[in-house]
C-alpha cells in the first residue's frame, strides 16, 4: 500500500478513537447513558455547591412531636403517622387546621442563602402523602385542603430565582395516604400496594412529578421511601426515563432506584453505576472516606429530628455543623443541613442562629469549599484538606481543627513533588513556609500558637 493511503487510514483511525474517547459512554444507571462530559456538564454546579439545606414542612409539623399521649422524644417526628399509627382519616384532619400565617418565601431563601448555601431541597411530599404544592390530581394539599390555600411552593421556586438559589424538592415514593397502598396493623412502615392499583398511584406520583419539573421547575428530584418492596429498580429507570425526557438537564439521587443498602446511602461497593440516579445519599452520617467516582451528599439534621418538634432540644454545636461541612467537602461530597419550620411557617430561631453562624464562617473561608475537591493525602492529622484547581495552578487548603505542636507543619508532596510558591490565611496574611527539597518532601508551614478561627483556620497554599 502506498504511504499516502496508510496516513489516510491512520488519521481515519486515531480520529476514531479521538471520538470514541470523547464519547465514552458514563453508565449513569442503566435508564441513562451519557458522555463525561455531558455528565460532568449536567452535575457541575451541584458539585460546585457543596452546601444545601434541607427544609421538612408538613402536616407533622404542626403536631410537632405530639399526638395525645404520645410524644416523639427524639428522632423524625414527621414519622409520627407511623408511630402513633393514626389512622388516615384522623391525620387527614391536620389538613383543616394547616395555617402557615408567619410563612414568608423570602426570609426562608434569605436565610439559606446568607448561611452560604448554594441550593434548597423542600419536601413536596413526605411518607405521609399531603402535598406542600398545589397538586392537580389532589385535594389533600396546601392550596385546595388548608385554610391558607396559597402556593407555597411555588413561592419558594420564585424566590430562588430572585435570589440565585438552586431550587429543588423532595418526594416520597412510600405513601401513608394513598387509598392504593396498604398499611401493615400496627404502623406504616413499609407500605404496600394493592396490585391492581399500583399502576394508578405510579401515575399519580408521576402526574406530581411531571408539575414539580415542569411548573415548578425543580434542579433536583430528591426521592426518599424507595424502600417499600413493591417498587422496583425496572419502576426507577421508568421514571428516570420520564423524568429526563421532561428536563435531561435534571439530577436525581440514588433513591429513585434500589440500589442503595442502608444509611451510608450508597449501593455496594463498585455497584453504585448499575442503579438509577445521579448521586449516594448518606443519611445522619459522614462516610470514613468518599467514594472515587461517585457523586454523593450528606443530609444531617441539626437536632435530632427532620420535621419539627418541639420536645428535642438536642442541637449541634456551630463548630460541629461546620466542621461537618469541611469533612464533606474534604470527601468529596455535599452536605445537605435540615430545618424544621414550625406550623406557622417559621424556621426555629435555633436553626437561625446556627446557619448564620455558618454564614459567618463561610463568607471568609467559603473560597476553600465551593468547587473544591477532595483531600490528596491519606491522613491530615491536622484537620482536613480541599483543593481547587484554577487558571494559573493549584489551591490546596489546610484546614486547621485545633492548634498545632510546636508551631510547624508539614504538608507532605503535593502533586508529584511541586513547589509550593505562596502560602497565606484565607481571609489574612501571608504564611511562612518552606519548600523542603524542591517540594518532593513538601512544605513546612509555621502556624503561629493563636488561630484566627476557633472552628476552623484555613491556609491557602498555592502551587
Ligand atoms: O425525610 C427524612 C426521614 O424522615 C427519612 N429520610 C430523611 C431524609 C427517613 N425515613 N426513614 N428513615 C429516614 C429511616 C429508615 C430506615 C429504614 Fe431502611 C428504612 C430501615 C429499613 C427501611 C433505609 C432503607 C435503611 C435501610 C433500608
Amino acid at each position: 500500500m502506498r504511504r499516502f493511503t496508510w496516513v489516510v487510514l491512520g488519521a481515519i483511525l486515531l480520529s476514531g478513537l479521538a471520538i470514541y474517547s470523547s464519547n465514552t459512554v458514563v453508565a449513569q444507571g442503566p435508564a441513562r447513558q451519557e458522555t463525561r462530559e455531558a455528565h460532568d456538564a449536567r452535575m457541575a454546579w451541584w458539585r460546585d455547591a457543596r452546601f444545601g439545606m434541607f427544609v421538612h414542612w408538613g402536616l407533622y409539623s404542626e403536631l410537632a412531636g405530639d399526638w395525645k399521649e404520645y410524644k416523639v422524644n427524639q428522632g423524625g417526628a414527621e414519622w409520627i403517622m407511623s408511630y402513633a399509627n393514626i389512622p388516615r382519616d384522623e391525620y387527614r384532619q391536620l389538613a383543616q387546621t394547616f395555617n402557615p400565617t408567619g410563612f414568608d418565601a423570602a426570609a426562608w431563601v434569605a436565610t439559606a442563602k446568607n448561611a452560604g448555601c448554594k441550593y434548597i431541597v423542600v419536601t413536596s411530599k413526605h411518607h405521609e402523602g399531603f402535598s406542600i404544592f398545589d397538586a392537580s390530581n389532589s385535594k389533600y394539599d396546601i392550596v385546595d385542603g388548608t385554610p391558607y390555600q396559597k402556593d407555597t411552593l411555588a413561592a419558594i421556586a420564585d424566590e430562588c430565582r430572585k435570589q440565585g438559589i438552586h431550587f429543588c424538592t423532595y418526594y416520597s415514593i412510600m405513601d401513608w395516604d394513598h387509598p392504593s397502598q396498604t398499611k401493615p396493623d400496627n404502623a406504616y412502615n413499609p407500605t404496600g400496594v394493592i396490585a391492581e392499583r399500583k399502576q394508578e398511584y405510579v401515575d399519580y406520583m408521576k402526574e406530581h412529578l411531571r408539575q414539580l419539573v415542569q411548573d415548578y421547575g425543580t434542579e433536583v428530584l430528591w426521592f426518599d421511601g424507595e424502600w417499600v418492596d413493591w417498587w422496583t429498580e425496572e419502576d426507577a429507570q421508568d421514571l428516570c426515563r420520564f423524568l429526563w425526557d421532561l428536563n435531561p438537564n435534571l439530577i436525581i439521587n440514588n433513591r429513585v432506584g434500589k440500589g442503595r443498602r442502608g444509611m451510608n446511602g450508597f449501593a455496594d461497593e463498585g455497584k453504585d453505576q448499575e442503579y438509577s440516579g445521579d448521586f449516594g445519599t448518606p443519611e445522619q452520617e459522614l462516610p470514613a472516606m468518599g467514594r472515587p467516582g461517585v457523586d454523593w451528599e450528606t443530609c444531617i439534621t441539626m437536632n435530632t429530628t427532620w420535621g419539627f418538634n418541639k420536645n428535642d432540644h438536642q442541637w449541634k454545636s456551630r463548630e460541629t455543623l461546620v466542621r461537618q461541612l469541611v469533612d464533606a467537602a474534604s470527601k468529596g461530597g455535599n452536605y445537605l443541613l435540615n430545618v424544621g419550620p414550625t406550623a406557622a411557617g417559621e424556621i426555629p430561631p435555633e436553626s437561625i442562629e446556627r446557619l448564620a453562624a455558618m454564614g459567618d464562617w463561610m463568607k471568609i473561608y467559603g473560597e476553600s469549599i465551593y468547587g473544591t475537591t477532595s483531600n490528596p493525602f491519606p491522613e491530615t492529622p491536622w484537620g482536613r484538606c480541599t483543593v481547587k484547581a484554577h487558571d494559573g495552578g493549584t489551591t490546596l487548603y489546610v484546614h486547621l481543627f485545633g492548634r498545632v505542636e510546636d508551631g510547624k507543619l508539614v504538608i507532605p508532596a503535593f502533586l508529584g513533588g511541586a513547589m509550593a510558591k505562596s502560602a497565606k490565611w484565607v481571609g489574612g496574611d501571608a504564611v511562612e513556609f518552606t519548600v523542603l527539597d524542591a517540594g518532593k518532601s513538601g512544605t513546612e508551614i509555621i502556624v503561629p500558637t493563636e488561630l484566627p478561627n476557633t472552628i476552623d483556620s484555613v491556609i491557602a497554599i498555592e502551587y
